[in-house]
Order: C-alpha cells, then structure tokens, then sequence
C-alpha cells in the first residue's frame, strides 16, 4: 500500500516537471501556438468544420483568428497559414524548418511514408535528388521531351478529329494524352489509346483524386484510424490505389527480367541500376518499396494535375468566348496553321501565358497544399511550433489574395498581362507551391500546357451545348484537389 502510494507520487512528480520542462522549453523559444478554435477529445475541431468545404471553413476561421491559427482535425494539430505573407515567410524564408511532409491520410493508406511525395527526412531528399536528375536524362526541360509531347499532341488531335464534331465529355482524351507523356518516361512507352488496361488505370487515379476532395474524403483526414476499417466511398478509393501499385509492381518485374545496366530504358530501369550500385549500402533508399512508391507518385501526379487543368481550362474558355477569341488570334499570327506550336513560341506569345497563368490560379488545383510539416522545433512570428507540427500552406489563399489579384473570384487573364501587352509575372503566382518541396514537375507541366492548350486551339473551336452564361464554372469538389463540373463539348475542326 505504502509502496504503490510513494511510486504513485513519483510518477506524479516526474509528469510535473515533465510538464514544467516542456513549458519552459516553449518559453526559452518565446510565445505559443498560434490561436484556434478550443479542440474537444478526440473529435478536435470536428464541430466547427463542415468536410464539405474545408477550405471555406479554414479560411472563415482565419477571420477570426488571424492568417495564422491552430486547428485540429480529429487528433491532429494542424496549423494554417493564409495569404502571401504567411506562406512564404514560413515556405520560403524558414524553407528548412517548414521541408517536412504532413499526412494524406487517403494516399498515407498505400504509401505509407515510402516514395518520394508523401515521406521525410533523407528518404524524401534522395528520392527527391534522383527523381529531378532522371527526368532530366530523359528529356525533361530539354527538346527530347518536347518531341515527345508535340507528338502526343498530334495522337490527340486525331483523336479529336475522329469525334466529328459530337458533344463528348473531354476527360479521358485528355488524360490520355497527358498520361502518355509521364509515361513514356517512367514506364519507357506510351499506351495505345484503345488500351482497355490504361483506360482502368486512368479511372483509378481520376477515381482516388476524386474522392480526396470529396466530403467523406475530407471526413477521412480527420478520422481516418477508425473509418479505413469501415465500409464506404474510402474502400472504393483503397481498391484503386492498390491497382495502381499492383500495375507499377508488375511493370516493375517486367523491367527486371529484361534489364541491361548499360542503357537504362525508362526511369524504372535507372532505378533499379541504382538500387544495385548501392546494394551494400545499409542505409540505402533505393530498394523495391520506394522504387514503386516514386514511380507511382510520377505516373499519378504527372497524369491527373495537368489533365484536370486542361480539363477546368475548356470550361473556362467556353465561359468566356472572347478569350478563346484571343488566343486564336494570337496562335493564327504567331505560330499559323502550317506547323506544330513549339515551346520557344511562348515567348511571343504573352496573351496564351497569361491565360493559361489565370486558367491556373482560378483551377486551383491544390487549394490547401500537400500538407507540411516543421522539422525542428521552430519559431514563427510570435509563435511556437513543436517539431512535427503539421502545416497547411493555403496555396488558394494566395492564389486569390487581393493584395496582389484583384477581384480575384473574376476569370480575367488581363491581370497578368501589362498595359504594353506583355506578359506580367506575379509573386503570388504559386500553384505549384513554393521552397524547398514545391512540385519538381513544374517545368513538365508547362510545357504540356502550352503545348497542348495551343495544339488544340490551332485546330479546332470548343464548343459547348449551354450558352455561356448559362455555364457554371463552380468546382464540384473543393477538399485536397478542385474537381470541375462534370460536362461535354464538341471540338470543331478550324
Ligand atoms: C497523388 C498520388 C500519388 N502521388 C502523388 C499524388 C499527387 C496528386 C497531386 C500531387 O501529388 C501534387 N503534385
């Protein structure tokens, strides 16, 4: 009795000054977390969120509580950061500290911290640095890769054609398309357009996307420890994943059967050479799980970002007739209808820049980020952050922040041009986020949207069924992605 009373008060004591040690720490580091909504047990914030739309809810609460603020979905602390300012003082000017990656707790479920998208530490840095050298060596950022998508635009065009005109919802032509070029360079050759394998593989990724940035996906971020054993739409999304994998493993088998370390085919065979130079090596990431992982980060992002632009961008140009006006006009001058657009032509080409720039920042495919995390315990403004706090960089928040757009709710390309005409960078401009973990595809990305943007406006008009004020341009989904309305148009041969 005595015994367990004394061990009692020293359990209590070590907590005590545990406690005093911690809060001691928080002060030496000077202040706090930043201000939020009080969390009940378990639930968090649940209350005063609405999965719906988490965006509006965190950006409501920034109201209240300022552009920085503490939330908690479920058990997880998350702080926000909203407008310019906050993200890039955090992203850019404390870049190390803010270089964690937080949870996606639908993608977490198959990639459980492997690959190069969803992981930390030296995992992420070397998968990283590997991944940005290989795509270089196969043509990206260089004219190899360029060949690649003008020929793939020219498959598209075609295909087009071959629709005479009829109303047809544009998704899976234009995934297609643009899958073919990430993977003719991780899996070393595109897929014929009949291919009912890649057809499936696109309604995965579209399928999984998709659910990210619905409601009961949303609900899945703060909730996922008890709801991946429960049946609904998250199963569906899990299923899909799993094909994915199960497709990239097979690739992968393939690869090794036929493997010659001299001349690496594809951005799996240098992979696997490299996981062989560094066999000894104890500490290695190159091993199978991380080889499956990065190159199923490559195929999906490189496939279901761009396609859902292109996708959100027609609507937009259908909206509005007389940009569609404008770009051909620009196209017709400076590149005609005799030869294939190139990537130089964008230089004289302000007016498809600037469009494309609004058609990216009002899409605003990532609105809160790929969620962060602080490496280190760190100080922020006035604040405090414990290492391993996870961050929200609201990417749509500075997309659309009135200091720099004005009536940023507006589709309006002049924003980004000069009263010259000439095309207007902005710093706010950050779809592709910013420091040291923003998206290394950006320089394949935009090249594929200025190719294929001009591509398809060299050839045809868009057309849709609605008159354009009857068109709604409103996302059907705001949660990890935006996921435009769901439509069909007619391409119509020049
Ligand atoms: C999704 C699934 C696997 N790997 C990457 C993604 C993804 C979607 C959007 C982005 O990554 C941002 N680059």
């Amino acid at each position: 009795m005595l015994a367990s009373g004394l061990l009692l008060v020293a359990l209590l004591a070590c907590l005590s000054v545990m406690v005093l040690m911690s809060v001691w720490r928080q002060r030496k580091l000077g202040g706090k977390l930043p201000p939020g909504p009080t969390p009940l047990p378990f639930i968090g914030n649940y209350l005063q969120l609405d999965t719906e739309q988490m965006y509006n809810c965190l950006m409501k609460l920034s109201k209240r509580y300022g552009p920085v603020f503490t939330v908690h979905l479920g058990t997880r602390r998350v702080v926000v950061l909203c407008g310019y300012d906050a993200v890039k003082e955090a992203l850019v000017d404390q870049a190390e500290e803010f270089s964690g990656r937080g949870e996606n707790a639908t993608f977490d479920w198959l990639f459980k911290g492997y690959g190069v998208v969803f992981s930390n530490g030296e995992r992420a840095k070397q998968l990283r640095r590997f991944s940005i050298t290989t795509l270089r060596d196969f043509g990206v950022g260089k004219r190899g890769i360029e060949e690649r998508i003008q020929e793939e635009a020219g498959f598209l065009i075609q295909a087009f054609r071959d629709t005479c005109g009829a109303f047809i919802d544009p998704t899976f032509y234009l995934s297609r398309t643009v899958s073919n070029v990430i993977s003719s360079i991780v899996f070393g050759d595109r897929f014929d357009y009949e291919d009912k394998e890649f057809l499936s593989l696109l309604r995965m990724m579209l399928g999984s996307f998709q659910f990210t940035a619905t409601s009961t996906g949303q609900l899945y971020e703060m909730f996922y420890s008890v709801m991946k054993h429960l049946p609904g739409p998250q199963q569906q999304a899990f299923k899909e994943l799993q094909g994915l994998e199960d497709f990239v493993a097979r690739k992968v088998e393939q690869n090794q059967r036929t493997l010659d370390p001299n001349s690496p085919r594809d951005f799996i065979d240098s992979f696997l050479i490299r996981m062989k130079e560094e066999k000894n090596n104890p500490n290695t990431e190159f091993f199978m799980k991380n080889l499956v992982m990065t190159t199923l980060n490559l195929f999906f992002a490189g496939t279901e970002t761009v396609s859902t632009t292109l996708r959100y961008g027609f609507l937009m140009l259908m909206k509005h007739p007389e940009v569609e006006a404008k770009l051909h006009e620009e196209i017709d001058r400076v590149i005609g209808r005799n030869r294939q657009p190139k990537f130089e032509d964008r230089a004289k080409m302000p007016y498809t820049e600037a469009v494309i720039h609004e058609i990216q920042r009002f899409g605003d495919m990532i609105p809160m980020g790929v969620s962060r995390r602080v490496i280190k315990d760190t100080k922020f403004r006035d604040f405090f952050l414990p290492k391993g706090t996870e961050v929200f960089p609201m990417l749509g928040s500075v997309l659309r922040d009135t200091k720099f757009f004005s009536n940023p709710e507006d589709f309006n390309p002049q924003r980004f041009l000069d009263d010259k005409g000439q095309f207007k960078k902005s710093d706010a401009f950050v779809p592709f986020s910013i420091g040291k973990r923003y998206c290394f595809g950006e320089g394949l990305a935009r090249m594929e949207l200025f190719l294929f943007l001009t591509t398809i406006l060299q050839n045809f008009c868009l057309k849709s069924p609605q008159a354009p004020q009857y068109i709604d341009v409103s996302p059907k989904h705001v949660g990890f992605a935006t996921i435009p309305k769901t439509y069909t148009m007619s391409f119509l041969a020049r």
